[in-house]
């Protein structure tokens, strides 16, 4: 059986974190007040969420960008930004998240609920009111919003068939899929057109999403081999739905009733759970001949017409309802789900001109303060990077007094205290 893969690539953005405000308290009768600007709030995250109700990629093809909104800056009177709220972007159950560039997997969506977060948030900035210490009376600087992470990634889904079309050969279901989904397959006035499967996604609306499998025709003995049987049904015991696909107009060929019971037959012989399966019984081309020209409306549930687009509505509601239902009461298989840890820790590199560089996430945390003119915020920010071990690492890679050092945005001359 051929694989049927769905890939995308999507890119997260996280939010950014809101800046930390520079206010002052002004009161009446408070010639000098304090410092008292808020924090700015953090960004949003982006976290990917298995959903089977998702079956396919589909949606991201045209829009691949999922976007957190930034976190609100802080304000005066101590008054701190708003969160930006976290967005939860629905995936198939079964989807792999690969790195983009190394293909390395990162998580396995494989539960219903899975979550897994994909670009992690910049953390507001510290509003000017933190910065009061004893040394420190007016601080007239505040921390800046961290960025958000973005990063691309690619998806992967093996597609597994929520609907198969059942039928004898030359009964429409290449047609019909044709018409339902953008599938392509090869269409004919002959018996056994299609020899291998082909899926396609309906679409109904942004949350209805099902993926349909139009097989070789089905004659009587298929499951004794003949005609391309078992290739086909092995298809179809892995569908949730199936839809028999009666030719209405096979007016000189067998009575609805009649392909019915071949079809039924057939399958049952292979696999007799394969009866018990949700199912509806739909007669094609009814633009050339009704059921009830037949009188045998009973045998049918809906009457559709794949040229006309007669009836494809109802049936495809009908049909999405089934599946729904089919998938909400499944079990889980298992998978995994890898939480990337957040890169820490400091690195020291040399540029082209010789200068040191310091990289690490924290670092240049450190030196994200709204004025580094001030003196305040470089006594904040050589403090800081004390404590990060910033200095030592600078040491250790052989740095010497005068030296350039380059951390984020932000640039100065070593020299040891
Ligand atoms: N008038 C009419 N003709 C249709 C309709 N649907 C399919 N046909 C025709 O029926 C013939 C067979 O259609 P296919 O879609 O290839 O049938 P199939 O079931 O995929 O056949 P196999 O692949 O051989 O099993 C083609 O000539 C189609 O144009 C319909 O709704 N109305
Ligand atoms: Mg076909």
């Amino acid at each position: 059986m051929s694989n049927f893969v769905d890939e995308t690539n999507i890119c997260a953005r996280a939010g950014d974190g809101g800046a930390g405000c520079v206010a002052m308290r002004r009161e009446a009768h408070v010639p000098m007040g304090g410092p008292n600007g808020g924090d700015g709030g953090d960004g949003g995250d982006v976290w990917l969420e298995a959903d089977r109700q998702v079956a396919s990629l589909l949606a991201f093809r045209d829009h691949p960008h999922r976007i957190a909104d930034n976190g609100k800056h802080g304000k005066g009177s101590n008054m701190h930004g708003k969160k930006g709220p976290d967005i939860f972007v629905k995936v198939p159950v079964g989807t792999t998240v690969l790195d983009h560039e190394t293909r390395e997997p990162l998580a396995d969506l494989a539960h219903h609920g899975d979550r897994w977060l994909a670009a992690h948030a910049g953390s507001g900035g510290q509003g000017n009111a933190r910065f009061l210490s004893n040394r420190r009376r007016a601080p007239m600087f505040a921390e800046q919003g961290e960025k958000g992470e973005e990063r691309w990634f690619r998806l992967e889904l093996k597609l597994m068939a929520d609907v198969a079309l059942v039928g004898y050969p030359n009964a429409g279901k290449s047609t019909l899929i044709s018409v339902i989904s953008a599938a392509k397959p090869k269409i004919a006035d002959y018996p056994f057109t299609t020899l291998e499967p082909n899926l396609g996604v309906v679409r109904l609306d942004d949350e209805t999403e099902f993926v349909v499998a139009d097989i070789p025709g089905l004659i009587e003995g298929a499951a004794e081999g003949h005609g391309l049987g078992h290739q086909f049904l092995r298809h179809v015991e892995r569908a949730r739905v199936l839809v028999y696909l009666i030719d209405l107009s096979a007016v000189d060929g067998d009575s609805p009733a009649r392909q019915l019971e071949v079809l039924r037959a057939e399958l049952g012989q292979y696999k007799p759970e394969l009866l018990e399966r949700p199912s509806i019984v739909v007669g094609s081309k009814s633009d050339v001949l009704e059921a009830s020209d037949w009188g045998e409306e009973a045998v049918v549930d809906f009457s559709i017409s794949s040229v006309t687009r007669q009836g494809l509505q109802p049936m495809l509601w009908k049909l999405s309802e089934q599946v729904k239902e089919s998938r909400a009461g499944e079990e889980d298989r298992s998978g995994f789900v890898i939480h990337r840890p957040l890169a820490e820790g400091i690195e020291v590199g040399r540029e082209d001109d010789a200068a040191y560089r310091v990289y690490g996430r924290a670092a240049e945390r450190a030196v994200s303060l709204s004025d580094m003119t001030d003196l305040g915020a470089l006594d904040v920010v050589r403090q800081r990077l004390d404590k990060l071990g910033v200095n030592k690492a600078l040491v250790k890679a052989g740095i010497l007094d005068g030296d350039t050092v380059r951390i984020a945005d932000f640039e100065f001359e070593f020299f040891q205290d």
